[in-house]
């Protein structure tokens, strides 16, 4: 028989897929549909090395599972081109963005069809084209005209080395994100998004949603919806009031002091001559520090007393007025009421400058008094110290103090979120200009729609200015223009959009690409929207999502889609790391797909990027594991090349069929349910028993069977033994096999299950089980699990039908 030979047949069935536009979806195929989507990547400089392709495979294993179910299945890839990987690289390399990305793009292409995965590139988009980025100025615009599209001058984060504005989640520790240089702060006129209008939205709509519940949670940690009161304090002696935010009303008769933001704007008010130089000079040292900083834990507290003085207004009682970093002045109000014996930053605060502690929340049976506490009890109790208050359990006491202040409107009940206006605008170069022209006269105008793409323009230096205007500021011929409203001469605004814009809606561009009189039809959007497993890292588990899921609100709220969340089913691939580290070039531990590829082919790696481990976990290459998977490969290909060279199929016995059908339900729920990495084992045992078969016979469905189901794992491979078991047409235009429950049916037998020695745990499996299944599945028990963690498994012994022992060390 012809031996086993990735590097003629994986090229041929790539040909032949893409000969016959296999891959292309078709917008009027009756079937019903299937969006598979993969987070579309950044076209790196560095190419895409094996742990790339984890969450590729697996997207396509999907496609292909479903198209042999009979879906329609759009399976779409493009580019993120824009933003500061792309820019970064082109300033070092010296080489225009757009001719770097144009590279990038055409080497990641090239790999990316190497995978061998059923992308259909009829509809590849890239965010870098004036054809796509028309529609995202055109998004813009449309929330520029709803009021959610606004300037702010606001200190932002500034990168000195990139030169440019970040944003908060650019910023890690204080340092840049891409180069890892100290933030400063910077005041600058920026463009804001209104993503805090949608904040309950974006919470209340989690629920529905098949995603992993550890995204749900992040996300709704982002969001941090948290429920209080604004309760307003006089200031004594002056108009001026102070507006606190508080989760704890029930707390405030224990209120000893109160804080206000260093940049609070009635600081300066209220300030007494005495205090004004000390006051002032923390002012300017607070200004200097980042949120992050500011929010560090178990920092030693610092601040500075205002001379002033607040009227608590439940009992009257005087307030010291002090200004500290740790009330930070874009949440809530800016200004706290302090109860240090209930609020752990309040309580360190009291002791470092000596302010009064008073209990007024205590269990029953308690007796603690401010002199015992070693921190702050913010657990559970009853109202202590309170007034008529005294004696309330705390929940009950934090809506009735809120009633009291409510009816004399000095307080009412609020709910704050953590969730920030997203900072829209980057003084860079490579990213979409914001359509926006500024006049004297009219104001900010927005670019006419049919005007749009706001192109941008060609430059020579493409390099931030470290100005903070943005390199288009310069090139006077771009930036003067005339008003679209009255004429007159007006300026074009010369920021451009953060890396996020474009991937925040090219889900929605897949389904109608080469649209050009809007940014996709109503019918397109009817035919394959929402996406139905949207695959990628666990990295975009807040942001991107977050900002999908609002752009979706948004263009649903102005009637242009007609379902509120974009991506039904989320999966997160884990990553794989080489040497216990995460691939990188920097590290010289990236295992590159090309010559893998060479010796072994496309469908070994295929394979192995799927058995490597359970998909959503961390996971480590092992060249002798991947070595294993080649070798089944080679395995299966001689035992199914030579059986039909013999041409001799029998009927089917009865213990064939069990076992084909047992495949079937094995290799289907394991898909389901994403345990694809034993959807391979039941591969591997499966072909152990072919092989051991042979010697009676082997019939045709058992071959076929197994060539079909394989064929989502490894594509090229089973097209090849289709065609020589004899088929003319392509094996994806078959259907995924069903199995029948009354041929399952079988005896069980209870296997003690030893651990050096010790039994530890029993399993209930089918007497027919394979070593290997048994030896699986015995090590998933919870209690051998307990005793081969962390050590290495020296044998395995199983004594057919009897017993397994496992012998561990270490
Ligand atoms: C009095 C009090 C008593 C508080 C008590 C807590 C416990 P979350 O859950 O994060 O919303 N706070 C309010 N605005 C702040 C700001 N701008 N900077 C720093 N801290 C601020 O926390 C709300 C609580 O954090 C508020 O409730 C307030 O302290 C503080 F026993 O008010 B609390
Ligand atoms: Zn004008």
């Amino acid at each position: 028989a012809r031996k086993y030979n990735p590097q003629e047949i994986e090229p041929k069935w790539q040909k032949y897929w893409e000969e016959k536009k296999m891959h292309q979806a078709n917008d009027d195929d009756p079937r019903p549909k299937y969006y598979c989507l993969d987070m579309f990547p950044y076209p790196s400089g560095s190419g895409l090395h094996v742990g790339h392709w984890r969450g590729y495979v697996l997207s396509d294993v999907w496609s292909r599972y479903k198209t042999l179910q009979g879906y329609n299945v759009l399976h779409p890839m493009g580019w993120d081109a824009f933003g500061l990987p792309a820019e970064n690289y082109a300033i070092q390399n010296k080489i225009h963005p757009a001719k770097a990305v144009k590279t990038n793009i055409e080497n990641f292409k090239r790999q990316l069809k190497d995978i061998g995965a059923m992308y259909d590139w009829s509809r590849e988009i890239n965010t870098t084209d004036p054809e796509y980025y028309k529609w995202t100025q055109w998004i813009f615009v449309q929330m520029f005209k709803k009021g959610l599209a606004y300037r702010k001058e606001m200190p932002i984060n500034w990168c000195p080395e990139c030169k440019t504005g970040l944003a908060n989640e650019e910023v890690v520790n204080g340092c840049c994100e891409r180069c890892g240089a100290e933030i400063t702060k910077k005041n600058l006129k920026q463009w804001m998004l209104k993503i805090t209008a949608y904040a309950q939205r974006l919470l209340d709509d989690l629920k529905d949603l098949d995603w992993p519940e550890k995204v749900k949670k992040m996300q709704t940690n982002w969001i941090g919806r948290s429920e209080g009161a604004e309760i307003t304090f006089k200031v004594d002696g002056h108009d001026e009031t102070i507006t606190v935010f508080t989760t704890r009303p029930d707390t405030l008769f224990g209120a000893t002091y109160m804080v206000l933001a260093p940049e609070h704007p009635v600081v300066e008010k209220i300030t007494t001559p005495e205090q004004k130089t000390s006051v002032e000079k923390y002012v300017d040292e607070t200004l200097k520090k980042s949120n992050v900083e500011r929010m560090i834990e178990d920092k030693k507290k610092t601040g500075v007393f205002t001379g002033a003085y607040a009227i608590n207004p439940i009992n009257g009682e005087k307030l010291p007025i002090w200004i500290s970093d740790y009330v930070l002045m874009d949440y809530g109000t800016g200004a706290i009421m302090a109860v240090p014996a209930h609020d752990q930053r309040d309580f360190e605060f009291a002791k470092e400058f000596g302010l009064p502690i008073k209990v007024v929340i205590r269990p029953d049976g308690e007796t603690f008094e401010a002199e015992d506490l070693k921190e702050a009890y913010t657990g559970p109790g009853k109202m202590v110290n309170s007034g008529e208050f005294t004696g309330l359990d705390w929940e009950e006491g934090k809506k009735k103090v809120t009633q009291y202040l409510a009816d004399r409107g000095i307080g009412k009940a609020t709910v704050n979120y953590k969730l920030r206006d997203w900072v829209f605008s980057r003084q860079r170069y490579w990213g979409e200009p914001i359509p926006i022209i500024h006049c004297e006269k009219c104001g900010m105008v927005a670019v006419p729609e049919e005007e749009l793409p706001v192109r941008l323009p060609d430059v020579e230096s493409y390099e931030p200015t470290g100005t903070g205007e943005s390199p288009l500021a310069a090139i006077e011929e771009w930036v003067n223009t005339t008003c679209p409203e009255c004429g007159g001469p007006a300026k074009r605004e010369t920021d451009t959009m953060p890396q996020w814009a474009g991937s925040s809606w090219y889900f929605l561009r897949y389904p109608d690409p080469h649209n050009t009189e809007e940014p996709f039809s109503k019918k397109a959007m009817k035919k394959w929207m929402p996406v139905d497993l949207y695959v990628g890292g666990v990295e975009h588990a807040i942001l991107h999502l977050l900002y999908a899921r609002f752009f979706t609100k948004f263009l649903y709220d102005i009637g242009v889609v007609d379902f509120k969340e974009p991506f039904k089913r989320l999966f997160n691939q884990g990553m794989i790391y080489k040497d216990g580290a995460k691939m990188s070039k920097s590290k010289g531990n990236v295992v590159s797909p090309d010559e893998l590829i060479e010796k072994y082919g496309r469908d070994a790696i295929r394979l192995y990027e799927l058995f490597i481990g359970p998909p959503e976990v961390d996971v480590e290459w092992s060249d002798q594991g991947f070595e294993g998977v080649a070798r089944f490969l080679n395995r299966t290909w001689n035992l199914i090349t030579e059986i039909v060279e013999e041409g001799k199929f029998i009927e089917p016995t009865k213990e064939l069929e069990r076992a084909r059908h047992g495949l079937i339900k094995d290799v289907t729920e394991r898909i389901e349910e994403m345990k694809l990495n034993t959807a391979v084992s039941a591969f591997m045992s499966y072909v152990n028993f072919l092989s051991k078969q042979r010697e009676t016979g082997v019939d045709r469905a058992s071959i076929e069977t197994l060539v079909l189901l394989l064929a989502p794992f490894t594509p090229h491979l089973s097209e090849e033994l289709w065609e020589i078991l004899g088929h003319n047409e392509s094996i994806f235009t078959e259907k995924w096999p069903e199995y029948d429950p009354e041929m399952l049916v079988t005896q069980e037998m209870e296997l003690p299950i030893q651990v050096n020695g010790k039994v530890r745990d029993t399993l209930v499996i089918d007497v027919n089980a394979s070593k290997e299944e048994i030896l699986t599945k015995a090590k998933e028990l919870s209690n051998v699990q307990k005793h081969i963690e962390g050590k290495t498994i020296v044998k395995e012994i199983y004594v057919p039908k009897k017993i397994v022992n496992i012998v561990v060390k270490g």
